[in-house]
């Protein structure tokens, strides 16, 4: 029988359209799904256009699959109305579906913004408290905490990626910390599709950078090696010094500027 293909969510954004050539060139089969259709389609991909707020059409898209990377999401801090269908029950609806049509295997985007109010002095790994520095970020603990009940109760094999900044280049200082290149991000995402021994993982989607603040080494069953490293861009970034206020929340706590929405106010 031929192999199932891998469904992407969230293919038209612009992590979902990097990888899906380089994903289809290492699994041969790839369903791509979006609520606006991915066009156009590469060689080895199929579509299903799905709004991942209706349980009805994430479930044809994740019908006949063999495993999901689930990026489909409001990927950005927004009010809880806008949060509340893509990303909660957005994740509910690709969980429940996975575990009705009999697919164990999730990769979700969850994001840094999961543990946005540590502060940047700490060193993080995968037991660290979420400390959700909005709605957005709630939200990313949400589907990890999905994640770890349907592993328990269901059996399944789910990796959730605490993504720094997934950008082609770091772009300010905080970045020098939370930079994901993105052939990293591909390269995290396909040793999390390949590990043989994934039960329930939380990582940190970045690069090697020097001046991380994370450390995935808690996670041997994912062997994730990054090669970037964003300190080839520090004189650069650099070169007029760092000029951030010490004292604000953006400077103080590594989710950066999500941080100060609304703690100004307080
Ligand atoms: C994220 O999770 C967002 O999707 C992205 O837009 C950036 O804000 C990024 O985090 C970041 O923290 O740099």
């Amino acid at each position: 029988m031929a192999e199932k293909p891998i469904l992407l969510t969230g293919a038209a954004g612009a992590l979902g359209r990097w990888l899906r050539p380089r994903l289809v060139e290492k699994y041969g089969k790839l369903r791509v799904s979006d609520k606006i259709d991915p066009a156009p389609l590469g060689k080895g991909e199929e579509s299903v256009v799905a709004d991942i707020s209706s349980f009805e059409q994430v479930s044809r898209a994740v019908a006949g699959t063999r495993a999901i990377i689930h990026f489909g999401a409001y990927s950005i801090e927004a009010k809880w109305e806008t949060i509340l269908p893509a990303n909660i029950v957005g994740t509910y609806n690709v969980y429940e579906a996975a575990r009705l049509h009999g697919v164990k295997r999730i990769i979700f985007a969850s994001s840094n913004h999961a543990i946005g109010f540590h502060e940047t002095t700490e060193k993080l790994d995968a037991d660290s408290l979420q400390k959700p520095d909005g709605y957005y970020g709630v939200s990313k603990a949400f589907g990890e905490n999905m994640g770890s009940m349907y592993v328990d109760k269901f059996g399944f094999e789910v990796a959730c990626l605490r993504i720094g900044s997934a950008l082609p280049e770091p772009k300010d200082p905080r970045h020098l910390s939370t930079w994901l290149s993105y052939p990293d991000l591909f390269r995290l995402v396909t040793a999390c599709l390949d590990s043989t021994r994934l039960r329930f993982a939380v990582l940190y989607g970045m690069s090697r950078n020097k001046r991380s603040w994370w450390d995935n080494s808690k996670v041997p069953e994912v062997d994730y090696r990054p090669e970037d490293n964003a300190e080839d861009y520090a004189a650069q970034i650099l070169s007029h010094g760092d000029n951030r206020d010490p004292k604000l929340p953006s400077t103080r706590f590594m989710g950066g500027p999500y941080c100060d929405i609304d703690y100004l106010k307080r």
